[in-house]
C-alpha cells in the first residue's frame, strides 16, 4: 500500500483556507435548534452530538475528502485483514500485523484474518474451561476453597485497558468475585493491594506480552514471596498471560497459561487474553464475550465511508480539524460517569503512545502536527476543579464528553424534582453549551468567550457490550488519525531510551564493590546524578 504524506493531500489546502473563518458558535446563529438536530450521528447504540464543534457543511465535506484521499477506510480494512501496518519502510521496525480486531472477529464464519481469529477462539476456549473449573471448585486452593479474587500483575497495556474496563463494569461482577491490579514497581502499590486481600482465596494473573518487563517480573517475584510467607503454594495460585516463546512462556511454572500474540499491541490488548482472564473471572465468561461482541459491532460499523455515518471516523476527522487546522494542542475526555474513572488514563496511553510520533511511515520527519495531549477526569468532579481553564483560560481545549442516560446500579434519589442521574447528564449538556456559546458581560472577569469546541458521545447505559463499543470506537478513532498523519501508530520506540538509562542506573546501584562505585561516580553523569539524589 502506498502511503501519502498528510501535507500532500489536496484537501489540506481547502481545510487550511476554511480554518481562517471557522463557524462562530458564540454568535446569534452559533448553536441553533436546527444545528443541534443536524449535526449528530447514531450507530451501535451511541448518539454522537457534534453541533458544538466549529464546523459546518463545507468543513465536513472537506474532511470527507481528506478521509477519502488518505484512504482511511481502505487502510482500516487492510489492517483488519492482516496487512503489516506496524512498520517503518526502509528501517528496522517491529514489522508486524495489527490484529486486535481479530480478537473479537469471532461471531461469524467469514473472518478478516482467519488464522488470528482462530487463535483468539482457541484462547477463549481455554479460558472458558479454566473459568468453569474455577466456578465448580475443580481449581481451588489447598484447602479446597473457591477463589474469590484475582490480582492482575502487569503494567502499561497489560494494565490500563483491563483496569479501566474492570472499574467501568463493577456492577456486573459475578457475586463474590473481585479484581485488583498491581502495576507500579513502587513496593507500596503491591503492599497496599496484598494487604487488602485474603491471599489464600486469591489468584495471581501475571500479564506480560514480552515476559521481560522489569516492573512485572519484579512484582511477580514479590507476590510469589508473599504467597510463600503466607504458607501458600504459588503453583496453586499464579497464572500467566504472555507471548508465545517469551521468557514467561513456561506452563510448568504456572497454574494456567494463556497466550496473546505479537500482532496485538499492548495498548490495544484489552479484548485479548490480556483483559480476558481477569475480566472473565470477574464478569463471567459471557460477560467478557459481551465486551467482544460490542467491540466487533464497532469494527464492522467503522467500515462506513461516509464520515457523517461513521462515529469513530467522524471523531477522528473532527480531532484532525481541531489539531491541524484550528491548532489546539490538547483534548480533554470528560466522562460523566464515575465508572469511567480510569478510562481517560487508558486513552492517554492508547492515543499518546500510538500517535505521539514525529516520523512518517517512510522514516521522514513529519511536517505537520500529530497526536495531541489527552487528559481527563470524570464530571461533575472536574467542574469543581479545572473547568475554569476550559471556560476562560488562554488555551482552548476541545472536549469529548461521554455520558449515559441511565445509571448502572439503579439506586438513585429524586431531589428537587430530578434524579442524581438527571443532574449528572444535565450538567454535561450544560457544560457543552457553556463552552460553545459563551456569554457576554460588562465585567470582563465574568465574560465567557465561547467557541470552545466539544462533542458528546451518549448511550443508554454502560454495560459490557456498551463498554466494548466505546473501547473499539476510541481504538479505531486513534488508528484513523494515525493513518491520516501517515505515522506508525503501533510502535513505541519513544519509551526505550528511559528504560535503557534506568537499567544503567540500576546496574550501578547493584554494584557491591564500593571502590568500583567511587570510581564510576566520578566519571559518569548517571553516577553523579545517583549520588546527588542520595541513592548511592
Ligand atoms: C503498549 C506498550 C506498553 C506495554 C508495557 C508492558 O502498547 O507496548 O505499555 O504494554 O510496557 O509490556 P509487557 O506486556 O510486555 O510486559
Amino acid at each position: 500500500m502506498e502511503y501519502q504524506d498528510f501535507n500532500q493531500l489536496p484537501a489540506v489546502a481547502t481545510l487550511s483556507a476554511l480554518a481562517a473563518d471557522p463557524h462562530d458558535l458564540s454568535g446569534p446563529h452559533g448553536l441553533t435548534v436546527e444545528r443541534l438536530q443536524k449535526y449528530r450521528a447514531s450507530a451501535n447504540g451511541f448518539d454522537f452530538l457534534y453541533a458544538g464543534q466549529r464546523v459546518e457543511h463545507k468543513v465536513l465535506d472537506a474532511l470527507q475528502e481528506l478521509a477519502d484521499q488518505a484512504g482511511l477506510v481502505d487502510q482500516f480494512l487492510a489492517m483488519k485483514s492482516g496487512a503489516v501496518m506496524n512498520a517503518i519502510k526502509g528501517y528496522e521496525s517491529e514489522n508486524r500485523q495489527v490484529l486486535h480486531t481479530a480478537c473479537r472477529d469471532i461471531f461469524t464464519t467469514s473472518r478478516y484474518a482467519e488464522k488470528a481469529s482462530k487463535e483468539a477462539e482457541q484462547e477463549l476456549f481455554k479460558l472458558k474451561q479454566f473459568l468453569e473449573a474455577v466456578r465448580t471448585g475443580e481449581i481451588a486452593n489447598a484447602k479446597g476453597e473457591k477463589f474469590t479474587t484475582m490480582i492482575q500483575v502487569g503494567i502499561g497495556g497489560s494494565d490500563l485497558g483491563p483496569r479501566a474496563v474492570y472499574l467501568a463494569l463493577k456492577p456486573y461482577r459475578v457475586p463474590g468475585r473481585d479484581a485488583e491490579f498491581i502495576a507500579n514497581v513502587d513496593p507500596d502499590d503491591s503492599a497496599e493491594i496484598l494487604g487488602g486481600v485474603d491471599l489464600s482465596r486469591t489468584l495471581i494473573n501475571v500479564v506480560s506480552k514480552s515476559g521481560t518487563t522489569l516492573e512485572t517480573l519484579t512484582n511477580e517475584k514479590l507476590v510469589r514471596q508473599a504467597l510463600r510467607t503466607a504458607g501458600l503454594d504459588p503453583a496453586l495460585h499464579v497464572l500467566s498471560v504472555t507471548g508465545k516463546g517469551s521468557p514467561m512462556d513456561d506452563p510448568d511454572n504456572y497454574l494456567a497459561s494463556f497466550y496473546m500474540y505479537d500482532y496485538v499491541g499492548g495498548r490495544y490488548s484489552a479484548t485479548s487474553m490480556v483483559g480476558g482472564v481477569t475480566l472473565g473471572f470477574v464478569l463471567g465468561y459471557e460477560g467478557f464475550v459481551d465486551i467482544l461482541r460490542g467491540a466487533n459491532e464497532v469494527d464492522i460499523a467503522a467500515e462506513q465511508r461516509d464520515i457523517r455515518n461513521n462515529i469513530p471516523l467522524l471523531m477522528a476527522m473532527l480531532g484532525i480539524w481541531n489539531r491541524n487546522f484550528l491548532g489546539y494542542p490538547t483534548v480533554a475526555v470528560l466522562a460523566y460517569s464515575q465508572a469511567l474513572v480510569r478510562f481517560a488514563a487508558h486513552l492517554q496511553q492508547c492515543d499518546m503512545e500510538s500517535n505521539g510520533k514525529s516520523v512518517t511511515r517512510t522514516g521522514t520527519d513529519v511536517q505537520w502536527k500529530t497526536g495531541p495531549v489527552i487528559w481527563g477526569e470524570p464530571g461533575t468532579n472536574g467542574q469543581h476543579a479545572f473547568y475554569q481553564l476550559l471556560h476562560q483560560g488562554t488555551e482552548i481545549v476541545p472536549v469529548e464528553f461521554i455520558g449515559f442516560r441511565t445509571c448502572q446500579y439503579g439506586k438513585d434519589i429524586t431531589v428537587a424534582g430530578t434524579t442524581s442521574q438527571q443532574k449528572l447528564v444535565a450538567n454535561m449538556l450544560a457544560q457543552s453549551l457553556a463552552m460553545a456559546t459563551g456569554r457576554g458581560n460588562e465585567n470582563p472577569a465574568k465574560r465567557f468567550s465561547g467557541n470552545r469546541p466539544g462533542s458528546i458521545l451518549l448511550a443508554d447505559r454502560l454495560n459490557p457490550e456498551t463498554m466494548g463499543r466505546l473501547l473499539a470506537m476510541y481504538e479505531t478513532k486513534i488508528a484513523f488519525q494515525g493513518f491520516c498523519w501517515n505515522i506508525n501508530s503501533f510502535d513505541q520506540e519513544g519509551v526505550q531510551l528511559g528504560k535503557v538509562l534506568a537499567e544503567k542506573l540500576l546496574a550501578q546501584m547493584a554494584l557491591q564493590d564500593s571502590d568500583d562505585k567511587a570510581n564510576n561516580e566520578e566519571k559518569t553523569v548517571e553516577c553523579t546524578l545517583l549520588k546527588i539524589a542520595g541513592m548511592v
